[in-house]
Order: C-alpha cells, then sequence, then structure tokens
C-alpha cells in the first residue's frame, strides 16, 4: 500500500480531506525521521547519497563500477531497495562492499524510517560515503526524503529526453544528474543537447554528467565530483 502517493489501493478512498491528511502526516513523520537520518550522518561526516532512476537506467551498474574504482580511496556502504530480491545487494557485495537489502513488498519508494532501522543494524564508519538506491520508479521516492546529503538522478539515454518535463518532481529535487548508457546514442534517437535543456529548465541548479557505465566513458567526472564532495569538510 501506498496511501501518499496515491498508488496503492489507498487512492480510491472516499473521504477525499481524509486522504490528503493522512498523506499529510505519512510525509510530516517521514521529514522529522529523515532530519533525525541527517543528523546522524553529519555527526559521524557521512556523506549518504540517495540514487533514484526509472527501473534499469544504471543505478546498481553505477555503483559496481564506483565501488570498484574508488575502493582504495574512500571509505563505502551501500543501502540498496526493490520491491523483491536480494539481486542487487548481491550484485554490490561482490564488489566487497557491505550491503543491507531492504525489500519494500508492494512499496514503490524508500522512506525515512526504512533507511533509520537499516541503519542501526549497519554499524557505519566514520567519513564514510554511503550510497542509497532507491526502488527503480520516477514518481514516489521525490517525495520521500531519506536524510541524504544529495540527491543523483539517473537518466538513461534509452528513456527518451523529455523525462525531466514529464516527471519534474525528481528532477527539480536532484543535486546531480546523470546520463547514463552514452555508448548507446549512436543507436538511439536521444537528443543530449535537449536533454539538458529540459533539465535546466525544470532545475536551473542542476549538475549534470554524461557517462557510459558500460564503457566506463565520463566516470571520472563523477569520481572527481564525489571525490570533492567528500573531501569538503561539512559546515
Ligand atoms: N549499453 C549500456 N547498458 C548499460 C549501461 N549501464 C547499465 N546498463 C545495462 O542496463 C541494465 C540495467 O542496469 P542496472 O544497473 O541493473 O539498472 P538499475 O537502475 O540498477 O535497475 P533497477 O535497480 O532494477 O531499477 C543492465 O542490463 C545493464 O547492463 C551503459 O552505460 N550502457
Ligand atoms: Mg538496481
Amino acid at each position: 500500500m501506498c496511501a501518499t502517493c496515491g498508488c496503492g489501493p489507498d487512492h480510491h478512498h472516499k473521504d477525499e480531506k481524509k486522504v490528503l491528511d493522512v498523506e499529510q502526516d505519512i510525509l510530516q513523520e517521514n521529514n522529522l525521521l529523515a532530519q533525525r537520518n541527517r543528523g546522524y550522518f553529519d555527526g559521524k561526516n557521512i556523506f549518504a547519497l540517495n540514487l533514484v532512476s526509472s527501473p534499469g537506467s544504471g543505478k546498481t551498474s553505477l555503483l559496481e563500477r564506483t565501488l570498484r574504482d574508488l575502493k582504495e580511496e574512500l571509505q563505502f556502504a551501500v543501502i540498496e531497495g526493490d520491491q523483491q530480491t536480494a539481486n542487487d545487494a548481491d550484485r554490490i557485495h561482490a564488489t566487497g562492499t557491505k550491503v543491507t537489502q531492504i525489500n519494500t513488498g508492494k512499496g514503490c519508494h524508500l522512506d525515512a524510517h526504512m533507511i533509520f532501522h537499516a541503519l542501526q543494524g549497519m554499524k557505519l564508519p566514520s567519513d564514510s560515503v554511503l550510497f542509497i538506491e532507491n526502488v527503480g520508479n520516477l514518481v514516489c521516492p521525490a517525495m520521500f526524503d531519506l536524510g541524504e546529503k544529495d540527491r543523483v538522478v539517473i537518466m538513461s539515454v534509452t528513456e527518451g529526453e523529455d523525462k525531466p518535463l514529464k516527471y519534474p518532481d525528481m528532477f527539480h529535487s536532484s543535486q546531480l544528474c546523470i546520463i547514463n548508457k552514452t555508448d548507446l546514442l549512436p543507436y538511439v534517437p536521444f537528443d543530449l543537447e535537449k536533454a539538458k535543456e529540459y533539465l535546466l529548465k525544470v532545475n536551473p541548479n542542476i549538475e549534470i554528467i554524461e557517462v557510459s557505465c558500460t564503457n566506463g566513458e565520463g566516470l571520472s567526472v563523477w569520481y572527481e565530483w564525489l571525490k570533492s564532495k567528500v573531501l569538503v569538510p561539512f559546515e
């Protein structure tokens, strides 16, 4: 069920006023817990990133590359969110990184409470990086602050350049957009310039990095972004 985003059975509730109240309560409670998570991250100087995208854009692929390529330089942990399976956690585990899988069942997003709970079992080291891979979904996760420092939205060139305009909340609430699968640009009608124009229209402050997790193109730019963020001391 997901009363908040309106994509579950509760969406058909007869009393609209009541639904709105429930939604506000859920989001308010989520925001409070997110602040608690954020305090924990700040206290331990953990740089937490919330990775969001539609299913299959390459969140796990980006993590696999990043964890392998930067493991000598930074200390990482991962929380994986999926409706079902531990497939992604298995892929992360294979890189030698500490990982916790959260299965949301019918839920379509991670929330701050799930992260709070996962953190209790993880014993994260100070001065580390925590990647939270959200459920593949460009809509619902936009509403749920997890306590992350930055939100990173991944968009792949097979999805069409109009996604920022169609799903503005997700792109508006992200600090960085990674455009993935650039190795496929010769084969798909994806207009990179238009994609960037739409991204900036929805969010003039968003940073944009183009990569291919398959051939490695552009990954060094993402790595520099990540390292620059981690090395900057928190205020
Ligand atoms: N050609 C190409 N394929 C890619 C690239 N990155 C990922 N893929 C492929 O895209 C598919 C989905 O990648 P994942 O990393 O599983 O995507 P995801 O966003 O984690 O998917 P969910 O967790 O299910 O939402 C896989 O078959 C990857 O091999 C890329 O840069 N180029
Ligand atoms: Mg994944």
